[in-house]
């Protein structure tokens, strides 16, 4: 007995050392501070971009004979002292990311499935682009044909360069870069006599520039295709108050006749190019580009205090006086949106020196503004405590808000949620949560899965209390656009909210709304806009992710170039790895082409 005593003894003393180390190192585990995400390396992080602008600055390689340049088209009003990019050390930022803990296996079995899943349905889309649509603006996904939409430069093609470097598409990508190298963006190549030069901007110029930042801005070849059509996009501004002419025609450029900025433009398309031609100075320290901006947050700046909602603009402006301060119409959503995406997000790629604290302020200005004005809580059966930004109609005495909600207007999320860390706010992080709370809500409870284009609702007396009323039919009160034409909104917000609260709902969310998206859209060769997701889909449909013979939602032609740029490559990286081009590294442009942000830590 003795011995077995004995046994017993040392047993339990074995056991009491195991559960003691055993919950000494959960302990440990627990309260170690987690890895911030942007901390771990990835092929991406690496990199030789320069950390202040080069001088003297990059001139174009490929210069050879025959290829265009249209910084050797003189100019009518040159600017003789351009106003240049700081060359102070950049600030150390606030950390954007969660802190991410390391996921369990079974996680990470559920995860890579649906991230291969996302990554199938692009390089389905890709294989048709590439067989069916090749330099084509776009393919069009019911007929297996090709359309030119965006000067025909082959948008599908630029828009994509780098989600192919996110997915590990290397060889397509490679095939891609040669294919664009032909393309000159000569006058004569456009397909249309008049060219959006905000779309040019945020998918050519963006595309080339984000390819390069994943470069490691290694690619000289993709720097200089950023280059040409900087050069082309920069001719744009070539008026006697360097205001843009956002239609603009390369033909009477390239003759040197003069061109107007228009007397009715839109806010957006002035207000969303500063990312893009500040990213080109940064990579080139070529200050011309960062000059023609600057001009425009001046008037954006001066003008602001003057409107009929202050710290805001107006969606229709003049361009030409150039006047932002009689128009009545405000809003987070089409012809204004990328105004205000822009202001944190170029404070972030200025690393808050320099001109930073001017676009701080409008960023505040016109954030809060905002949020008192065009943000409403809807009515809904659940009673959700969410969010939706409408369209504010303003007189000189007073603002009315009319509840209508916009697909396009979804990105404010997200908009809110990098404002909110970047500028330390924490009543923008819980708008931010409530406004995608609400676009996921609206995805969650329409009849297909997905939030149609354009819709009323009603809206809850205050912010703080809302019964249903049972007197409502549906949650809409009248759906004025029932189209999903593979806009990336939603998940865009969903993906900022993921990246920044680690909050695992947002990926759960997300997949629901692929899954919603892939069943309503899928074709034969790639995805295609939807006419009506009213029309509800069987439960099975949604779930299996397949829709029954026949096309009982109603499709269209139709692919845009981001629903393969921005909506699948937003999914991918919501079940990415959390630190692939991580927000604390890089800052998205409107069409989700992400740039790099210098850093004193950058390593080469
Ligand atoms: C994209 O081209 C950009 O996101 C733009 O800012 C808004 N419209 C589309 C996507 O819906």
């Amino acid at each position: 007995m003795p011995s077995l005593n004995k046994r017993w003894s040392s047993f339990l003393t074995i056991s009491a050392i195991f559960v003691f180390f055993f919950f000494f190192f959960i302990l440990l585990h627990r309260n170690a501070p987690a890895q911030p995400s942007s901390s771990l390396p990835n092929r991406f992080t690496a990199n030789r971009c320069p950390l202040t602008p080069p001088d003297p600055p990059y001139n174009r390689t490929n210069t050879d004979e025959g290829s265009f340049s249209w910084r050797d088209i003189p100019e009518n009003y040159p600017v003789s002292d351009p106003i240049s990019l700081s060359t102070e050390k950049p600030l150390q930022l606030p950390q954007i990311q969660a802190a991410f803990s390391r996921p369990s296996t079974s996680d990470e079995t559920v995860r890579l499935s649906r991230q291969n899943a996302i990554k199938e349905t692009f390089q389905r889309a890709w294989r048709s682009y590439e067989k069916l649509a090749w330099k084509a603006d776009e393919l069009t996904p019911l007929s297996g044909g090709k359309k030119n939409t965006f000067g025909g430069w082959g948008a599908t093609l630029v828009d994509n360069l780098d989600t192919l470097l996110i997915m590990d598409l290397d060889e397509e990508f490679e095939r891609a870069v040669e294919a664009v190298l032909d393309v000159d963006f000569d006058p004569h190549s456009s397909s249309q006599p008049t060219i959006n030069v905000f779309e040019t901007t945020i998918r050519y110029l963006g595309g080339f520039i984000a390819a390069y930042d994943l470069s490691g801005c290694r690619d000289q070849r993709l720097l200089d295709k950023a280059v040409q059509i900087g050069d082309m996009i920069y001719n744009s501004f070539d008026t006697p108050m360097r205001m843009p002419v956002t239609r603009w025609n390369p033909h009477k450029a390239a003759n040197g006749e003069k061109q107007s900025p228009a007397a009715q433009g839109i806010i957006a398309e002035i207000a969303s190019s500063s990312l893009e031609l500040t990213r080109l100075s940064q990579l080139t320290g070529d200050m011309r580009y960062f000059d023609a901006v600057s001009r425009i947050t001046d008037v954006l700046d001066a003008q602001a205090p003057n409107t009929r909602i202050p710290g805001m603009w107006p969606v229709g402006v003049d361009v030409q006086k150039p006047d932002l301060t009689k128009g009545s119409t405000f809003s987070y959503g089409g012809m204004a949106d990328s105004a205000y995406e822009y202001l944190g997000k170029e404070y972030q790629l200025l690393s808050g020196v320099g001109r930073a604290p001017q676009y701080a302020r409008l960023y505040e200005n016109a954030l809060s503004a905002g949020a008192q004005h065009l943000l409403f809580r809807p009515m809904v059966p659940d009673h959700a405590d969410i969010l939706l930004p409408g369209i504010a109609h303003a007189t000189s005495l007073s603002v009315g808000l009319e509840t209508r909600a916009e697909h396009l207007s979804c990105f404010v999320g997200g908009m809110y949620a990098l404002g909110g860390k970047l500028f330390a706010n924490d009543s923008h992080l819980t708008l931010a949560r409530k406004l995608t709370d609400g676009c996921i809500w609206y995805y969650r409870n329409s009849p297909m899965g997905i939030m149609p284009e354009m819709f009323t609702v009603p809206r809850c007396p205050s912010l703080n209390e809302c019964i249903w009323d049972d007197t409502q039919t549906s949650i809409y009160t009248f759906v004025r656009d029932k189209h999903y034409v593979l806009r990336p909104e939603a998940l865009e917000s969903v993906f900022y909210m993921w990246r920044i609260t680690g909050d695992e709902k947002y990926r759960e969310a997300a997949w629901e709304m692929y899954m919603s998206i892939e069943a309503a859209t899928h074709t034969e060769f790639a995805n295609a806009a939807v006419r009506d997701v009213t029309v509800p889909l069987e439960k099975h449909e949604r779930e299996s992710g397949e829709v029954e013979k026949g096309d009982p939602v109603g499709k269209e032609d139709s692919m845009e170039s981001f629903w393969m740029a921005e909506t699948l490559k937003y999914l991918y990286l919501i079940f990415a790895e959390t630190d692939l081009v991580s927000l604390d590294e890089f800052v998205f442009n409107t069409e989700a082409h992400p740039f790099r942000v210098p850093k004193q830590t950058a390593s080469f």
